[in-house]
């Protein structure tokens, strides 16, 4: 089977990073391996989390692996709290020859998030320059460039050698989409749009593009089966608080059913 590795924060409630991506992955037929970059009672958005940072312990982690002599197919990563963090696995990828899909959390709605200094924006930058794919949403494409806009900015990235920019979050005439930019490919795909923004949706559409493309389909298709599955999962959510995420595990069973082994 094809290997995954995760790299991302285990959260214990406001499901979102690890706690979607290792079972999205696994749903479409691809080995889950998780390595933590913080493990938190729960996501940053609730007031209040306690939280073990990871970054002392991941290169001990990334040694292990190599030691053993594990090798990935894929390498997706997310949430980063601190440059060491991505030094780490700068230095782990450098023999390792993976789709690298690297989703640059660094910020929403024009601002960054709580604690992401400029040092540790420009290393998050750094690592997604040398990824395949990466997932930005609007401001983070706009923190990557410094280009408002948004076609602009993704064929500076193009330029710089990412195979396929995935901006997340579009809203145009009522709708949410996504759009994609290859070198001479473009397009984007749109869905009913609910109100609010819900936790780990971003985290479930990089997971969803990881392992349909490693699963064998073409950026564009999978990053269509993400748009659609996100769009069904928040319409038939129950959110009491958008910190809580949506009820993804209902679905699964459909991400399943494309990539069903007979
Ligand atoms: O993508 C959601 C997410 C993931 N991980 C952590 C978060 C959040 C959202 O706030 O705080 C730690």
């Amino acid at each position: 089977m094809k290997k995954c590795a995760l790299i991302n924060d285990l959260s214990g409630f406001g499901k979102c990073s690890l706690g979607v991506g290792i079972p999205i992955i696994s749903v479409l037929g691809i080995e889950a391996h998780p390595i933590p970059t913080a493990v938190l009672s729960n996501q940053t958005g609730y007031s209040s989390f306690a939280k073990v940072d990871m970054t002392e312990h991941m290169p001990a982690f990334f040694s292990e692996w190599k030691k053993h002599g594990f090798q990935f197919d894929g390498i997706l990563t997310g949430y980063f709290s601190d440059e060491r963090q991505i030094d780490a696995v700068l230095d782990f990828i450098k023999d390792e020859n993976a789709l690298l899909v690297v989703d640059p959390v660094m910020g929403d709605s024009g601002e960054r998030y709580k604690g992401f200094s400029d040092s540790l924006c420009e290393k998050i930058k750094a690592l997604a320059l040398s990824a395949d794919i990466i997932t930005p949403n609007e401001t983070e494409l706009y923190l990557m460039t410094g280009e408002k806009d948004a076609e602009k900015a993704a064929e500076m990235l193009l330029d710089s050698g990412i195979k396929s920019v995935i901006v997340t979050g579009i809203k145009k005439d009522g709708l949410i989409g996504t759009a994609v930019y290859e070198k001479g490919r473009h397009a984007e795909y749109f869905a009913e749009y609910r109100e609010g923004s819900f936790s780990g949706t971003g985290d479930m559409l990089c997971a969803v593009v990881t392992g349909k493309v490693l699963a064998g389909s073409d950026v564009f298709s999978a990053v269509k089966t993400a748009t659609d599955f996100i769009s069904l999962v928040i319409k038939n959510s129950n959110i009491s608080d958008r910190n809580d995420g949506v009820d993804f595990e209902r679905y699964l069973y459909k991400l399943g059913a494309e990539n069903r082994a007979e």
